[in-house]
């Protein structure tokens, strides 16, 4: 039986903003498969976000959702996980609302461990405003805010996010649909904050800029580029360039979960 996305969709919100080929929607997908995949009610789910085209997701899933301020999704999830742990929270943005404006609260969240999911969709630019240049912006690529191209390196989600001390960290792509799926499901189920990477992207933001206008450039590109990490791990240095590894980096069962102790330490304060 086909999947039944509409279930999971707010009917009356579209249709959604995104533009055709953009990679959201595939993302979008992935993860509603994923939701359902877990056997979670809607009413156990939340979906936080910031702003951003990413950003919008919450608006168009009906689950809890939550719509907040450029950077600060995750601030606020943690606060509904620390008060509501029951619930299955998710935060879901941009590389510009994560790792940019965001990025102070990433790190911070992963290193304090409280058990949500963050899914960057890392398009390698801020799409809804345009096109201006981010952290994960390729150096020399042209953006608006870079007409001579990028002077800067790019920044690795998947580096930061273990160097802080993230549980889980994955990345993927939106051209390898199903490994996405069972990423994000594999995060839904670690207990403890986990990452998905997944490289997506904004070809009229940032490919017609940079000769991959097409959407169908951009999934061959996301289907070239990405390479899994055991094949990458084989290849000469020579020979890794431009590629980016895809796969589970990390799966650390032993850290203890934040609202776990939390708990624990209200109940001896409690005496
Ligand atoms: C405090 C604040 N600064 C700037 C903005 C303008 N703004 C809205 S979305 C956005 C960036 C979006 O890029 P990204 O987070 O990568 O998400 P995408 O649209 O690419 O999914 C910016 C700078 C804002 N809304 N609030
Ligand atoms: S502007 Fe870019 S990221 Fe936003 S919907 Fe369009 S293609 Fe997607």
């Amino acid at each position: 039986m086909a999947f039944d996305y509409e279930y999971y969709l707010r009917q009356d919100k579209m249709p959604h903003i995104w533009c055709p080929g953009c990679g959201l929607g595939v993302m979008l997908k992935s993860m509603l498969r994923a939701v359902h995949g877990m056997g979670w009610k809607k009413d156990d789910v939340v979906v936080v976000s910031g702003i951003g085209c990413t950003g919008r997701i919450p608006g168009y899933v009906d689950f809890n959702t939550l719509h907040t301020t450029h950077g600060r999704a995750l601030t606020f999830a943690i606060g509904i996980k620390m008060v509501k742990p029951h619930l299955n929270v998710i935060v879901v943005g941009g590389d510009g609302d994560m790792l940019a404006i965001g990025g102070n609260h990433f790190i911070h969240a992963a290193r304090r461990n409280v058990d949500i999911t963050a899914i960057v969709y890392n398009n390698e630019i801020y799409g809804m405003t345009g096109g201006q240049v981010s952290p994960t912006t390729p150096h020399g690529w042209r953006t608006t805010t870079t007409p001579y191209g990028n002077l800067e390196p790019r920044m690795d989600i998947v580096e930061i996010a273990m160097g802080a001390g993230a549980t889980f960290v994955a990345r993927s792509t939106v051209y390898h649909t199903g490994q996405l799926e069972d990423y994000i499901k594999k995060a839904f189920e670690h207990k403890g904050f986990s990452v998905v990477e997944v490289l997506g992207h904004c070809h009229t933001g940032l490919g017609r800029r940079n000769k991959r206008p097409s959407a169908v450039q951009n999934f061959q590109w996301e289907k070239t580029v990405a390479i899994p990490l055991k094949a990458m791990e084989k290849l000469p240095p020579e020979k890794r360039e431009g590629k980016i590894p895809m796969g589970i980096f990390r799966d650390d069962k032993e850290k203890v979960e934040y609202t776990e102790i939390y708990k624990e330490l209200m109940k001896k304060a409690a005496g």
